[in-house]
C-alpha cells in the first residue's frame, strides 16, 4: 500500500485539537462527578422520605415531607446521559467525521479521496454499489489489508428499530411487530389514504421487495453475534448492490447494524480521522433516515453534507427536510458549527460536463434558505488532492481556530441545563431543610396530643353520661334481684313455730301466753329484718359500675400512667395531682368516695311497712282474743290462734316491704347518672379546669404519650435528616460556578 509523506503540521493540528478536546472532556467529567454526587444525596433524601412516610410521622412534619418532589433526579440522569455522550464524544482519540447526503451524491467517493483507501474498502458508485448500511472507517497503521468487524441487528432490535418504523409510519394496522410475525405474514396491503402518496408507495415497496422477500436469505445473521470479515468480503455486508458468484443479489446489508472497517490510510497524517459513511438517504429510507442519524449524535465530531448538484440544480424541499431531520436527531449537536456543505464538483458528470456553475450558484443561494452550515465549500470529491486542499484543510483550520469557542459553547449549553437543574433542586432543598422542623419540638407535640386527649376524653365522657341519662329510670336489675332474694328467704325462713305444740311449751317456759306471744314476735321481726341487710351493699353496685367506666375511660387516654384498672385508679390519680389542681383533685376524690348509704333508708321502708306490726306494743296479745277481731276463732285453741295472728302479721310485713322495696328499684340508676354528671361538670366543665389537665399532662407527658417517649429517637432522625439536606445543598453549590 503507498504511503503519502506525513504532514507534520497538518498531524499537529489535528493532535492540538484532539488534546484540547480532551481537557475540555476533563471539565465534563468533573461536572459528571457532582452530578453524580448530588444524585446520590437526593436519592438518599428521597429514601429516607419515603421511610418517614411509612413509619408515620405527625400531620405537619407529613404533609411538609410529601411536598419535596425528586423529579430533579430524572432530570439529572438525563443531564448524566448528555455529559456522557458529550465526554465520550471530547476524551476519544480520533475526529470523527460523517457524511450525509441523499444517495449517489459522491459521499463514499469523498471519503475514498481524503483517506487513500481503495474503492474496495469503500466502495462507491462507481463498479454499481451503492452505500447500504453505516460504516466506520479507522486508521490501524501497518495493516497491510483491510479488516472489518460487523455487528447485526438482534432479532429484537431489528424487530423495533427497523420493522416497527415502518409499520408505524405506513399505517400498517400494527403499533409493532416482531421479526417472527413479519416473516410468517407479508405486510398488509397500504391503507388508501396513503395509496396515492408516492413517496408511501416507494417506502412500501421497500419494506416488501426488499425486507419481506428477502427474509430467508438475512434472517439467520440476527442470531449472529459480531464478525470479522476481509477486505474482499467488506462490500457483500456495507454495499446494497453486491451479487454472488450465481448472479443472486446479496442482501446481508439488511441485518446489519454497523460495520468497522479498520485500514491503513496510506495519508497517515491524518490517521486520528476517523470517518463515518451512511447510506444514501432517500424517500424510500427516509424512515431510517433519523435512526442512523441519531448515531451519528455520539460517534461524529464533525458532519459534511454532501450534495452533487445536477443541472439546473437548485436548493429542494428534499435538502431543508434532510437537513431538518438531521438537526432533530442530533439533539444537542451543535450542527451549524459542526458540519460543512460539500458541493460534488463533477467535470465530467454523468448528465455531461461540468457542473460548476451551478455548484457555485447553490453555494450563492445557501444563505437564503434555513440551512445553517459553518461553510459551504465547491469541490470535487473524487479529486484527492482537492478533497485535501479544499475540504481536509478548511475544516482543521475552522476546528483548529474554534475548537474552543465550539467547546464553550458545550459548555455554557451544559452549564445553562445544570444551572436550571440546581435551581430546582434548591427550592426543593429549601422546603427540606424546614420539613423536620417541628418534628422533635416537645411543645408542638404537646399541643397536638393534648388537643386529641381533650376532644376524645370529653367525647367518651359525655357518650358515657348519654346512657346512663337514658337509663336512669331504669330498674337496678343487681337490686332487682337482691330484693326477689331477700323477700324469699323471707318467705322461706319466716321463725313461726311449725305446730301449737312449740306455741304451748313456749307457754310454758314464759309462764303466760302473753308472755310466750311477745317473745315470739321480737324473734319474727329480727329475724326478718335479718334479711335486708344485704339490700344496702346491693344499692351500690351500680355505683361501682359507673366508676369503673369512668376508670376505663381516662386509663384509655393515660397511656402508662396508672397501672391499676381498679376504682382506686382515682384516688392514685388524685395523687399525682398537685394541691392547686384544686377541680381536677376534687372531682376524682369525690368520685372514688361518692357512696349513697341507703341503710337508713330500707330500715325505715320495712318498719314503716308493718314491720311495727310485728312489735308486742302495736299487736298487743289481748286483742288477738277480741271475738270481732278474730273471725272464726272460737272453736280453735288459743296456740292456734296465735299462730295465725303471727302469720298474718308476718305475711302482710312481707307483701307490703316487697311493694315498697320495688319503688326504689330505680334509684341507684338515678344516682349513677347524677354522680357521673357531677363528676364530668368537675373535671371537665370547671373554671381553670382544663389548664389544670394541660399542667399536669406536660409534666406526666412521658407516662402518658409514647410518642413523648420517642422525642429523643425524633431528635436524632431529625439531626440525620438535616446532615442529609446539608450534603446535598453542599454538593449542590458544587454545580454552580
Ligand atoms: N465524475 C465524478 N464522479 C463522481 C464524483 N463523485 C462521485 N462520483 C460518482 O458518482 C457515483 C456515486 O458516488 P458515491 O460516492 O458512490 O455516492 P454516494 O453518495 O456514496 O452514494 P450512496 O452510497 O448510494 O449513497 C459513483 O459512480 C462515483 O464514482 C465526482 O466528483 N466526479
Ligand atoms: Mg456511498
Amino acid at each position: 500500500m503507498k504511503t503519502i509523506q506525513i504532514d507534520t503540521n497538518r498531524t499537529e493540528r489535528i493532535h492540538e485539537i484532539i488534546q484540547q478536546r480532551q481537557r475540555f472532556g476533563s471539565q465534563i467529567e468533573r461536572s459528571r462527578a457532582n452530578l453524580e454526587a448530588c444524585k446520590l444525596a437526593l436519592v438518599n433524601l428521597k429514601e429516607h422520605q419515603s421511610e418517614f412516610l411509612a413509619r408515620g410521622v405527625d400531620a405537619t412534619s407529613a404533609s411538609c415531607l410529601g411536598e419535596i418532589k425528586f423529579e430533579a433526579i430524572n432530570e439529572i440522569d438525563n443531564l448524566l446521559y448528555f455529559l456522557e455522550k458529550l465526554r465520550y464524544r471530547c476524551t476519544r482519540n480520533t475526529i470523527n467525521m460523517a457524511v450525509v447526503g441523499y444517495a449517489r451524491q459522491g459521499k463514499s467517493r469523498l471519503l475514498q479521496s481524503l483517506t487513500g483507501v481503495s474503492n474496495r474498502v469503500i466502495p462507491d458508485g462507481a463498479k454499481g454499489y451503492c452505500t447500504g448500511t453505516l460504516s466506520k472507517i479507522v486508521h490501524q497503521p501497518g495493516l497491510p489489508q483491510a479488516v472489518a468487524k460487523v455487528d447485526f441487528y438482534s432479532p429484537h432490535e431489528f424487530g423495533k428499530q427497523v420493522l416497527t418504523p415502518y409499520y408505524e409510519t405506513l399505517g400498517l394496522g400494527k403499533k409493532s411487530i416482531t421479526v417472527e410475525e413479519f416473516a410468517r405474514t407479508p405486510p398488509p396491503r397500504l391503507p388508501l389514504d396513503k395509496k396515492d402518496s408516492e413517496i408511501d408507495k416507494a417506502r412500501y415497496g421497500h419494506l416488501r421487495k426488499n425486507y419481506y422477500s428477502n427474509i430467508g436469505k438475512y434472517r439467520h445473521l440476527l442470531e449472529s453475534s459480531t464478525i470479522e470479515i476481509t477486505e474482499e468480503e467488506i462490500p457483500q455486508y456495507v454495499t446494497q448492490d453486491s451479487i454472488d458468484k450465481n448472479g443472486n443479489k446479496i442482501v446481508n446489508y439488511l441485518a446489519v447494524k454497523q460495520v468497522e472497517i479498520s485500514c491503513s490510510f496510506p495519508h497517515e497524517d491524518i490517521g486520528q480521522i476517523s470517518l463515518l459513511d451512511l447510506p444514501g438517504l432517500g424517500d424510500t429510507n427516509l424512515i431510517e433516515t433519523e435512526r442512523l442519524i441519531k448515531i451519528l449524535s455520539q460517534e461524529a465530531d464533525f458532519i459534511l453534507f454532501v450534495r452533487r448538484p445536477e443541472a439546473n440544480a437548485v436548493w429542494r424541499e428534499a435538502d431543508l427536510k434532510l437537513y431538518q431531520i438531521a438537526r432533530h436527531a442530533l439533539g444537542d449537536f451543535f450542527l451549524s458549527k459542526c458540519s460543512f456543505m460539500i458541493l460534488n464538483r463533477s467535470k465530467h458528470g454523468a448528465e455531461g460536463g461540468d457542473n460548476a456553475y451551478r455548484c457555485h450558484k447553490l453555494q450563492g443561494s445557501l444563505k437564503e434558505t434555513p440551512i445553517r452550515v459553518a461553510k459551504c465549500i465547491v469541490t470535487d470529491c473524487s479529486d484527492s488532492q482537492e478533497a485535501f486542499t479544499e475540504v481536509l484543510e478548511p475544516i482543521l483550520d475552522y476546528l483548529v481556530e474554534n475548537v474552543e469557542s465550539i467547546e464553550r459553547e458545550y459548555g455554557l449549553c451544559c452549564q445553562k441545563k445544570i444551572d436550571q437543574v440546581c435551581q430546582s433542586i434548591n427550592v426543593e432543598l429549601d422546603k427540606a431543610s424546614v420539613a423536620l422542623a417541628r418534628y422533635s419540638d416537645g411543645d408542638l407535640l404537646f399541643e397536638q396530643l393534648f388537643e386529641k386527649f381533650w376532644r376524645k376524653l370529653t367525647n367518651d365522657l359525655e357518650n358515657l353520661l348519654m346512657e346512663f341519662k337514658e337509663n336512669r329510670y331504669s330498674l337496678d336489675s343487681d337490686l332487682e334481684k337482691e330484693v326477689q332474694n331477700a323477700i324469699q328467704q323471707c318467705r322461706r325462713d319466716t321463725g313461726i313455730p311449725t305446730s301449737w305444740d312449740e306455741i304451748s311449751e313456749r307457754r310454758h317456759i314464759f309462764g303466760s301466753y302473753n308472755n310466750a306471744y311477745n317473745e315470739l314476735l321480737h324473734e319474727i321481726r329480727t329475724n326478718f329484718l335479718g334479711n335486708f341487710l344485704s339490700l344496702d351493699k346491693a344499692m351500690q353496685f351500680r355505683l361501682q359500675n359507673c366508676k369503673y367506666l369512668v376508670v376505663k375511660i381516662l386509663k384509655s387516654h393515660l397511656g402508662e400512667l396508672i397501672d391499676s384498672e381498679e376504682i382506686n385508679f382515682l384516688k392514685i390519680l388524685a395523687n399525682l395531682l398537685a394541691d392547686n389542681s384544686s377541680n381536677l383533685k376534687q372531682g376524682l376524690e369525690k368520685l372514688y368516695e361518692f357512696d349513697v348509704s341507703h341503710a337508713g333508708k330500707i330500715i325505715r321502708l320495712l318498719r314503716e311497712n308493718h314491720v311495727d306490726k310485728l312489735k308486742p306494743d302495736t299487736n298487743q296479745f289481748s286483742l288477738l282474743l277480741l271475738p270481732n277481731e278474730v273471725e272464726n276463732t272460737s272453736e280453735l285453741n288459743i296456740e292456734e290462734q296465735i299462730l295465725n295472728a303471727v302469720q298474718k302479721l308476718h305475711q302482710e310485713a312481707v307483701d307490703k316491704s316487697e311493694i315498697a322495696l320495688n319503688k326504689i328499684m330505680n334509684e341507684p340508676s338515678m344516682d349513677a347518672y347524677f354522680m357521673l354528671e357531677e363528676f364530668i361538670d368537675r373535671i371537665l366543665r370547671a373554671k381553670g379546669v382544663q389548664l389544670e389537665w394541660r399542667i399536669f399532662l406536660r409534666k406526666e407527658s412521658n407516662q402518658v404519650w409514647s410518642e413523648f417517649r420517642e422525642i429523643e429517637e425524633r431528635i436524632q432522625q431529625q439531626k440525620i435528616w438535616n446532615a442529609l439536606v446539608e450534603r446535598a445543598k453542599e454538593v449542590n453549590g458544587l454545580l454552580l460556578k
